[in-house]
């Protein structure tokens, strides 16, 4: 029997991501993955209506030709059933290796257990699964992406230091209904916020990551809330639509209401840098070289953690226009 181990470790890559590597793995009962000069790599993306996922398809095309990679990607163009039927037309097309970003959690298990069933190891990029239906080291080989639920602290711990008012009246924008960063980015904030009866969460809507849907979402929620001082976005995108909202009802984001985020794109470092975001907590879309490695050692049979995870860093007024030359 194999022997399971205990690692910890910290790598930096070449892309400046950091990860941490904590847990347990075992490779049992997963498709392996033969060494070979060239790999026939599928990237099944799910959509590309903003910076962060065109960043990150960007990353693995540019991996491809670093990594040897014969890369095929796809674009579901926000559909969780068109993600589906690209990763089954990937497998029809022979891929050696699966990066799936899963769009939703419950979806896209679908599309772990049928490569799982062609024996074609996959890697959940920047998204996960649900965790009580599809396992890592099982149905999945690993989970290479941030703690959301971190990420979500981390936004309400900056707020609540950062708030200058007596009673913080807060709009929380939400990410794609049923995605794990959603979910989590949720959880991570609305349980500290709980915490303090100076803060009220008084609506919190999907805004599906996108930068219209926010900006509207936005619209709407002024007119029930026009006492607002808080906005929480869990994307980027979605902040900066509701900057533009809150611009075109005469409010002065970054003065009267506090704007918190997370991600940082290019044009949220810009707000910061303007003074009409406050923060926004780091979750880098450069997935490329981190996939090219775990492969590499999954390849080699080393034991891979179920979750690498990526250590993100924060992004406010102190260090924007360091970080904005390297932004997305
Ligand atoms: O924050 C968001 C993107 O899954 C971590 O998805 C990712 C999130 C990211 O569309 O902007």
């Amino acid at each position: 029997m194999k022997r399971l181990t205990t690692l910890t470790s910290t790598l930096v890559l070449a892309a400046g991501l950091s990860v941490t590597a904590i847990g347990m793995a075992s490779a049992q009962s997963l498709p392996t993955l033969e060494k070979k000069d060239q790999y026939k790599v599928g990237f099944a993306q799910m959509e590309s209506n903003n910076p962060w996922r065109i960043a990150e398809t960007k990353s693995f095309k540019d991996t491809a030709e670093t990594c040897n990679w014969d890369l095929i990607t796809t674009d579901a163009a926000g559909s969780a059933a068109k993600q589906v039927s690209d990763v089954d037309s990937m497998i029809a097309q022979g891929i050696d290796v699966l990066f799936l970003p899963p769009r939703e959690e419950k979806p896209l298990i679908a599309a772990v257990m049928r490569a799982r069933s062609a024996g074609i190891p996959t890697f959940l990029v920047d998204r996960s699964v649900d965790k009580n239906v599809a396992k890592a080291g099982e149905h999945f080989v690993a989970f290479m992406g941030s703690d959301f639920i971190e990420q979500g602290r981390r936004a309400a711990e900056w707020t609540l230091e950062n708030f200058k008012g007596d009673k913080g009246v807060i709009v929380e924008l939400e990410g794609t209904t049923g995605s794990s960063p959603a979910n989590d980015r949720k959880k991570g904030f609305d349980d500290v916020m709980a915490k303090h009866d100076n803060m009220t969460i008084v609506a919190s809507q999907s805004g599906d990551f996108a930068r219209d849907l926010g900006r509207q979402v936005m619209e709407t929620l002024l007119q029930a809330h026009p006492d607002v001082n808080i906005v929480y976005a869990h994307n980027d995108e979605m902040a900066i639509g509701a900057i533009q909202a809150l611009e075109l009802a005469g409010r002065k984001p970054g003065e009267d209401v506090l704007i918190v985020s997370i991600d940082g794109t290019r044009d949220a470092l810009q707000a910061i840098i303007d003074g009409k975001m406050g923060v926004t907590v780091e979750s880098s879309p450069f997935f490329g070289p981190l996939a090219c490695d775990v492969m590499q050692r999954y390849a080699d049979g080393d034991k891979i953690e179920p979750w690498v995870q990526v250590k993100d860093r924060i992004f406010t007024k102190e260090n924007a226009a360091q970080f904005i030359d390297e932004a997305y």
